[in-house]
């Protein structure tokens, strides 16, 4: 069976464990926290060079990158397909999944220390974080009208990407900036409900939920945040 590496706490993994949900796919969980600089621990090195969550273990070896993962799930299970059939709109749906993950969770990510340590940012940080989702924001509502699904009417890559990483833009900013920088994307807040009403999405965030003390001891004993 395909195993999963990571932890349920973390975004990026849960990427991969969604789609595996949706499809229906068995496959085990192997719980791994990932280290920094020295404290990595070598051997899941082999399996994700960089030291990141998640890696997918199957018969041929380790895959590590989430993008690489989901081409790998959708291409070895085609039942239930996160992917339109026509090229244009498997276009469409990869545009929005990686307009998500570049110009949101990464720009989000640089303040997901502060949130964790609850240091507060630089405000020379802050205001570069404000500027790109701002911006951002504005482009995401060209993109989707979030009127069903992220992308036409089937669950598809972009709605993983979207109720994964999106709301860590929206704590973000309601945490630092004093307000939530999605707030008036037309159409977003009802979309985020559905997708959170979904029975996936139940498990993948009752299992963050559930990992998340073990999650900040580890981050705590890595970094030494109070
Ligand atoms: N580009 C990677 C990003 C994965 C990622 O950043 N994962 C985080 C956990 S949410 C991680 O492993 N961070 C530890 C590190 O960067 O050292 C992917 O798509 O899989």
């Amino acid at each position: 069976m395909i195993k999963l590496h990571g932890f349920a706490a973390s975004n990026y993994y849960n990427v991969p464990k969604l789609a595996l949900l949706e499809k229906g796919i068995r496959f085990e969980e192997v719980v791994s926290y990932i280290g920094a600089g020295p404290n990595y621990n070598p051997e899941y090195l082999d399996r994700s060079p960089l030291g990141k969550v998640p890696a997918l273990e199957v018969p041929e070896g380790f895959i590590s990158e989430s993008r690489a993962i989901l081409a790998y799930i959708e291409s070895a299970y085609p039942q239930h397909p996160l992917l339109p059939e026509s090229p244009y709109d498997l276009a469409k749906v990869q545009e929005l999944s990686q307009f998500i993950e570049i110009y949101f969770e990464l720009v989000a990510r640089r303040l997901i220390p502060n949130l964790l340590s609850g240091q507060p940012p630089k405000p020379s940080v802050l205001e570069k974080v404000e500027a790109d989702l701002t911006k951002a924001a504005l482009a995401l509502a060209k993109l989707s009208s979030f009127e069903k699904f992220a992308y036409g009417d089937k669950f598809t890559l972009a709605d993983i990407a979207a109720i994964l990483h999106l709301p860590i833009v929206r704590l973000v900013g309601t945490t630092f900036l004093g307000h939530d920088p999605l707030a008036n994307i037309p159409g977003l807040s009802d979309y985020c409900a559905r997708m959170e009403a979904r029975p996936q999405v139940i498990k993948i965030r009752a299992d963050a939920a559930a990992d998340r003390p073990q999650f900040i001891t580890h981050f705590k004993s890595l970094y030494g945040a109070q």
